[in-house]
C-alpha cells in the first residue's frame, strides 16, 4: 500500500517537474502531450474515426485521461517492484523518462530540446522514488520501542504491507508529504509560466486589426437564411465551428516572428513571406464552408465561415508556379505547420480560379489559435485533411508520386473532393411533434458545383421537392425546408440533394475512410 503511495508520489513528480521544464522548452514538450501525439500519430484510421466520431473533439480529453490512468497504474507497480529492489524501481521511473523524452523528439515537429521535460522529470522522479522506498524498508539495529509500533496491522502479528517488516512510518510520511508538496509547487509554476506565455500571445492577437479587403465577400442574400428554429445558421459563430486536428496542445504562433515558406518543384522564385508581408497584399473575402472527411452521414463536421485572406494562386503564380494542365511540373503542394501536420493539394485545383485562400480571417477576427492563427489554408470544394493546413509555415510543390502527406500515410485518399451531402437539422431523432405541419429543414453542401435541388420522403414514399434558400454562391451550404403534413405515428424522415453537374447524392452508405461517407441521413421521429 504504502510502497504503491511511493510510486504514485514519484509519477506525480515526474510530471509536475515535466511541466515546469516544459514551461522553459514549450508545452507541447510535456510528456502527456508527447506521448498523447505519439499514439494519435500511430492510431489507425478506423481508430481514429471510431474516436472523433464518439468522443467528438473530446476525444482528445479521453486520451489524456486515458495516459494518466496508465501512468497512475504503472507507477504503482513500480513503487511495488522498489520496495524489493531499490535500484530496479528507479531505473524502472528512467524507462519512462524515455519513453517520454522519444516520443516528443519523434514527434513530426519534434527538435532535440522536447526530450528535456520527460528526462528531467523522470530523473527527479527516480531520486524521489529511492529515497521513499528507502524509508519503507525494515529499520534496521534494534527494534522500535514498544510504544512506537503503533498500529493494527503490525498490533496482529500481520507484517505491515504484506510481507514487509516495520519501517519508519514517520518518516515515510513526512518525505512523501515533502515530495508530493514540492512537485505540486514546481507543477503549478510550470503552468503559471505557461499561461503567462499563452496570455501575452492571446494578447498580441488581439491587437491584430485586419485591413479592409480589396475584394469584399459577395452580401449574403437575405433568403439565404431561413431563420428556422433548430436549424443550422448560414453562417457559423467561431465559437460553435467544428475542430477537428491532431493537435493535443493548440500551437500559440507569435504572429511577429512568423514566416511562410513556398519553394519546391518548379518555383523559379522561392519567396518567404511575414504576416505584415500577407496583411499588405490585396485581400479577398469570401463565404466558404468546410466539411471535414471523418463527418458522418447527419454529422457535425461541417461549418461556413466568412473567411478573409491571400489568393494562393495569385502568390504561386508569382513564385512562378504553373499548374500540370500549363505544363507545370508540380501536381501537389505539401503544406507544413508548425505542428508538423503535412497536408497535401492538387495544384490544379488551387490555381483553376476557385477563391483558395491563405487565410488570415475568420468571421471578422483573426484567425481564432484553435482555427490556425495567424494563417491557414481554405479551399473551396476540397476536404479538410487536403486543403486546409492550420498553423501552415511551409509549402513545397512537389508530386503526389513524390510524396504522401500525413494522413495519405494512414490510408485516406490522395485526393478528395467533397462528396455531395445533405442533413436534416429539425425534427431532431426521437423527436415527437404534433401532428399538422411540421416543418423538416436542414443543410444540403456540395462546395464549388453548388446545390441544385433537395428532397424530403417519408417512410420510403414519394420524394417531396424541398424549398431551396437563396444561394450565397456554389462554395457554402444551402439551407432547405419542406413543410411537412405530419400523421400521428412512428416516421421515418429521409433527404438527398443533387448538385449543379445533375448528380444526385447516392443512397449506397459508405464509410468516411478513405475518401468521404456517403448515403442518405434518416431521421426517425414519433409523431403524437
Ligand atoms: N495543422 C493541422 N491542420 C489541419 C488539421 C490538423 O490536424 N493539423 N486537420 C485538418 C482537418 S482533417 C480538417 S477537417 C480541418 C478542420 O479545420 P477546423 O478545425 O478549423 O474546423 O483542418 C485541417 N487542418
Ligand atoms: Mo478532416
Amino acid at each position: 500500500m504504502f510502497a504503491a503511495l511511493g510510486g504514485l508520489i514519484a509519477g506525480f513528480t515526474a510530471l509536475c517537474v515535466a511541466e515546469l521544464v516544459a514551461a522553459a522548452v514549450r508545452p507541447e514538450a510535456g510528456p502527456v502531450a508527447a506521448v498523447g501525439g505519439a499514439v494519435i500519430d500511430r492510431t489507425p484510421p478506423a481508430v481514429k474515426d471510431f474516436a472523433v466520431r464518439n468522443f467528438g473533439t473530446d476525444d482528445k480529453l479521453v486520451l489524456q485521461l486515458g495516459i494518466l490512468v496508465l501512468l497512475a497504474v504503472f507507477a504503482m507497480a513500480v513503487g511495488v517492484l522498489a520496495l524489493r529492489y531499490r535500484w530496479t524501481g528507479a531505473a524502472a521511473v528512467l524507462v519512462f523518462g524515455v519513453v517520454g523524452s522519444v516520443a516528443a523528439g519523434g514527434r513530426p515537429e519534434g527538435r532535440p530540446t522536447d526530450a528535456l521535460p520527460s528526462a528531467v522529470g523522470a530523473l527527479v522522479a527516480a531520486g524521489v522514488l529511492y529515497l521513499l522506498a528507502g524509508r519503507l524498508s525494515p529499520v534496521t539495529g534494534p527494534p522500535p520501542a514498544a510504544g512506537e509500533t503503533d498500529d493494527e496491522e503490525t498490533a496482529d502479528g500481520e507484517p505491515a504491507d504484506g510481507e514487509q517488516g516495520a519501517f519508519d512510518r514517520r518518516g515515510f510520511v513526512i518525505a512523501a508529504t515533502a515530495a508530493a508538496a514540492a512537485s505540486a509547487g514546481a507543477g503549478l509554476l510550470g503552468r503559471r509560466l505557461q499561461a503567462s506565455q499563452l496570455a501575452g500571445v492571446s494578447a498580441a492577437r488581439g491587437d491584430i486589426t485586419l485591413p479592409a479587403p480589396a475584394s469584399p465577400a459577395p452580401a449574403i442574400p437575405g433568403g439565404a437564411d431561413l431563420g428556422i428554429r433548430g436549424l443550422s445558421s448560414f453562417t457559423t459563430p467561431n465559437k460553435d465551428f467544428y475542430r477537428v486536428d491532431t493537435a493535443l496542445v493548440v500551437p500559440r504562433v507569435d504572429a511577429d516572428r512568423w514566416r511562410l515558406r513556398i519553394h519546391g518543384k518548379g518555383v523559379s522564385r522561392p519567396v518567404t513571406l511575414s504576416f505584415q508581408d500577407l496583411l499588405g497584399r490585396e485581400l479577398v473575402e469570401r463565404d466558404i464552408t468546410l466539411t471535414c472527411v471523418s463527418n458522418q452521414v447527419g454529422g457535425p463536421y461541417v461549418g461556413t465561415a466568412r473567411w478573409i485572406g491571400v489568393r494562393l494562386a495569385t502568390l504561386l503564380a508569382e513564385a512562378g508556379v504553373k499548374p500540370p494542365s500549363k505544363g507545370g511540373p508540380a501536381d501537389q503542394i505539401v503544406a507544413r505547420s508548425v505542428d508538423g501536420m503535412t497536408i497535401g493539394t492538387p495544384v490544379e485545383e488551387v490555381m483553376d480560379g476557385r477563391d483558395a485562400l491563405l487565410a488570415v480571417g475568420m468571421n471578422g477576427e483573426p484567425l481564432p489559435f484553435d482555427h490556425g492563427f495567424p494563417v491557414r489554408m481554405v479551399v473551396p470544394g476540397l476536404y479538410g485533411y487536403v486543403s486546409a493546413c492550420k498553423w501552415i509555415q511551409e509549402i513545397e510543390l512537389t508530386t503526389f508520386d513524390a510524396y504522401d502527406a500525413y494522413w495519405v500515410k494512414r490510408d485516406w485518399s490522395r485526393e478528395a473532393p467533397i462528396k455531395t451531402q445533405s442533413r436534416i437539422d429539425t425534427p431532431r431523432p426521437f423527436a415527437a411533434p404534433k401532428p399538422g405541419t411540421v416543418p423538416v429543414a436542414g443543410v444540403a453542401w456540395a462546395q464549388h458545383r453548388g446545390i441544385a435541388r433537395v428532397e424530403v420522403r417519408v417512410d420510403g414514399g414519394e420524394w417531396h421537392t424541398a424549398r431551396l434558400a437563396a444561394e450565397a454562391g456554389r462554395d457554402t451550404w444551402r439551407q432547405w425546408v419542406w413543410e411537412w403534413p405530419a400523421t400521428t405515428g412512428h416516421h421515418t424522415l429521409e433527404v438527398r440533394a443533387t448538385d449543379r453537374t445533375g448528380a444526385t447524392q447516392t443512397d449506397k452508405r459508405v464509410g468516411t475512410v478513405p475518401d468521404g461517407a456517403t448515403g442518405w441521413h434518416s431521421v426517425v421521429v414519433d409523431v403524437t
